[in-house]
């Protein structure tokens, strides 16, 4: 059995614990000690309605010129989506392989953001969320499942922060000990991400405009990852 020890003491939680890797994660090796990992699920693909081949062109795009300018620093990018056939998985693996993007720093499984620990033994102290403009709980997909799963901490220490959020932008909030997710999970802060809406059921709809839509689904990756490595730097 390896020893994944991370070696970074700049972020709380589940510090210089042993981390294993199930069978997902065998291509992993030592050198692999010391990442600190983001992860995040697609940004606006789902309820807002967002084209899936420009989403994923847009995600690698965008993480490989983020772990281009963040190189040596140990930042780890993991992609998520619920289940191993998602279309956005597929894309995103494909179109991140074909760019010859290093599987230690940027990764993409299924599974539940959740449940990362607990289910897959993968340690990630930042997790996004695809939010709603309000950073309300509830609404169904990810925002759902984090809110749930990190409890009224979570929603509390959000308000205290900000009332909405502008699609394109990005805010971090660091979750309390108490939070379930902290403890169960080792998740330390989360990042609340709008992306662009080309649903005409939600607020905001960009109705078909994928000049603008673009632009926004670029800015809210960016923010993401930026927001992730000026809480680790
Ligand atoms: N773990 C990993 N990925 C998930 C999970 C999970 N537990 N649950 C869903 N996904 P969506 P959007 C994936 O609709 O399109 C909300 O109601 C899902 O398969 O959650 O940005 C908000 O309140 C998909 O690939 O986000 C907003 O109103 C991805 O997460 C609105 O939906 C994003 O799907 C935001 O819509």
């Amino acid at each position: 059995q390896q020893d994944y020890r991370n070696n970074d003491k700049r972020v709380p939680g589940k510090l210089n614990s042993e981390t294993e890797y199930g069978d997902n994660f065998s291509s992993i090796n030592s050198s692999d000690a010391g990442f600190r990992t983001l992860a995040f699920p697609s940004i606006s693909t789902s309820d807002f309605q967002f084209d899936h081949e420009k989403a994923a062109d847009i995600i690698v795009d965008v993480a490989s010129n983020f772990l281009q300018e963040f190189k040596g620093l140990g930042l780890r990018l993991v992609f998520v989506d619920l289940k191993e056939n998602s279309d956005m998985l597929t894309r995103v693996r494909q179109k991140s392989t074909a760019l010859g993007m290093r599987s230690e720093e940027f990764m993409v499984i299924a599974g539940d953001i959740t449940k990362l620990r607990s289910s897959s033994k993968l340690e990630c102290s930042f997790i996004a969320n695809a939010t709603n403009w309000r950073l309300r709980p509830g609404g169904g997909g990810v925002n759902a499942a984090i809110f749930n799963a990190a409890g009224e901490g979570l929603e509390i220490e959000t308000k205290k922060r900000v009332k909405t959020l502008a699609p394109g932008s990005a805010l971090t909030v660091p979750l309390p000990a108490s939070s379930p997710l902290y403890m169960n999970e080792g998740v330390t802060h989360i990042i609340h991400v709008l992306g662009p809406n080309m649903n005409p059921q939600r607020p905001n709809c960009l109705q078909g405009n994928y000049v603008e839509g673009s632009k926004l689904l670029r800015d809210a990756y960016s923010c993401m990852f930026r927001a992730f490595a000026s809480c680790v730097e």
